[in-house]
């Protein structure tokens, strides 16, 4: 069985990934990585390797000489994060692709997966269904990072015949494991605030729509691209990807359809301008065609399933 290697294991993303790769492969064959000494507690039914990115040396030689052939690369500063430390946030979402991209163009890797995200776009780009090709001018430094990061994924491809695959991801919201530095993240801090009956101060103000996905969605789609034939994947840059979007006076009354005594305030402070600089709605439809996605969480769906599962 092929062995597969999820960078930055320990994240939003990683968590659930591992977790549904190992269900659909086998615990032993799907490695997780990431800084830390162990594993947490949910990724310990199967192998943890301390791993950091940026340490070339370390990372080509675990991976050849453990014959990983599938990689997912997830270790980045978010929006949020990347805006207070740019220049690391550059080498740190840059330098990782670039090791991985030429372990791929070595051939010692069979198929790269790199996340990509709705940050691309930028305050010039059409914001209600923003199409998969459009003007992209990113204000942020996260948004630069990735759309750079499309690009020498698709050159690879062309040039090299990498096989890279990748999702403009928008906002993901789970209950498994936190999130991890994006402006989207209030729309997880809200239901723990909710479920402890404490008022939310909401960083956004109350009109601000952003394009979301829950994350089991997230998950089926990053496996699906990544089992998707080849031939099907035409887009190798990084495909738009939608699921639901809504303001957070919508979430909050779909909140409080569960619980009415739910209270929020705004508070909108500096991670405005970049919510300010994102669409509203994505059109998806070329993933749809391409390679069949779906999405299968609606607004009242996602809010059923959090409040269902988060922890107070
Ligand atoms: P996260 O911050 O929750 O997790 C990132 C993980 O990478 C962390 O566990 C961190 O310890 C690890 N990491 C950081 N530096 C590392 C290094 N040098 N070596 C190894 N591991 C390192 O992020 P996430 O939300 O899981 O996002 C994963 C990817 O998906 C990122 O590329 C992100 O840009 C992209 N993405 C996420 C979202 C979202 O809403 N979560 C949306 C769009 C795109
Ligand atoms: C962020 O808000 O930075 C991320 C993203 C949409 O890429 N969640």
């Amino acid at each position: 069985m092929k062995k597969i290697l999820v960078i930055g294991s320990n994240g939003q993303i990683g968590t659930e990934l591992v977790l549904s790769l190992r269900e659909r492969f086998s615990s032993a064959t799907v490695i997780a990585a990431d800084l830390g000494e162990n594993a947490p507690e949910l990724l310990k039914n199967g192998p943890y390797v301390k791993l950091d990115v940026l340490d070339k040396t370390s990372v080509r030689d675990y991976i050849i000489s453990n014959e990983i052939k599938e990689v997912y690369l997830l270790a980045a500063l978010l929006s949020v994060t990347a805006e207070k430390n740019p220049a690391f946030a550059w080498q740190l979402n840059m330098d990782g692709l670039f090791i991985l991209l030429d372990l791929a163009k070595e051939k010692y890797i069979d198929k790269l997966f790199w996340p990509s995200s709705i940050a691309v776009f930028g305050p010039t780009t059409p914001a209600n269904n923003t199409p998969q090709h459009t003007t992209m001018e990113p204000t942020t430094v996260y948004g630069i990072s990735k759309l750079a990061g499309e690009r020498w994924c698709e050159y690879y491809h062309k040039k090299y015949q990498v096989d890279v695959r990748s999702l403009r991801y928008p906002g993901l919201i789970s209950y498994k494991s936190p999130p991890g530095g994006g402006t989207t993240d209030y729309a997880v801090d809200i239901f723990y605030k909710a479920k402890e009956g404490t008022i939310f101060d909401c960083f956004l103000n109350e009109q601000t729509e952003l394009p979301m996905l829950f994350m089991e969605d997230a998950i089926r789609a990053t496996i699906e691209l990544m089992e998707a034939p080849s031939e099907n994947i035409k887009i190798r840059s990084s495909y738009n990807l939608a699921g639901v979007s809504f303001t957070p006076a919508i979430l909050s009354a779909e909140i409080k359809n569960h619980l009415p005594d739910f209270q929020i305030k705004y508070k909108p402070d500096f991670r405005q301008a970049i919510a300010d600089s994102w669409p509203n709605t994505i059109d998806d439809s070329i993933a749809k065609q391409q390679w069949g996605w779906q999405a299968k969480f609606d607004l009242p769906r996602l809010v059923d399933e959090m409040l269902k599962n988060i922890r107070k």
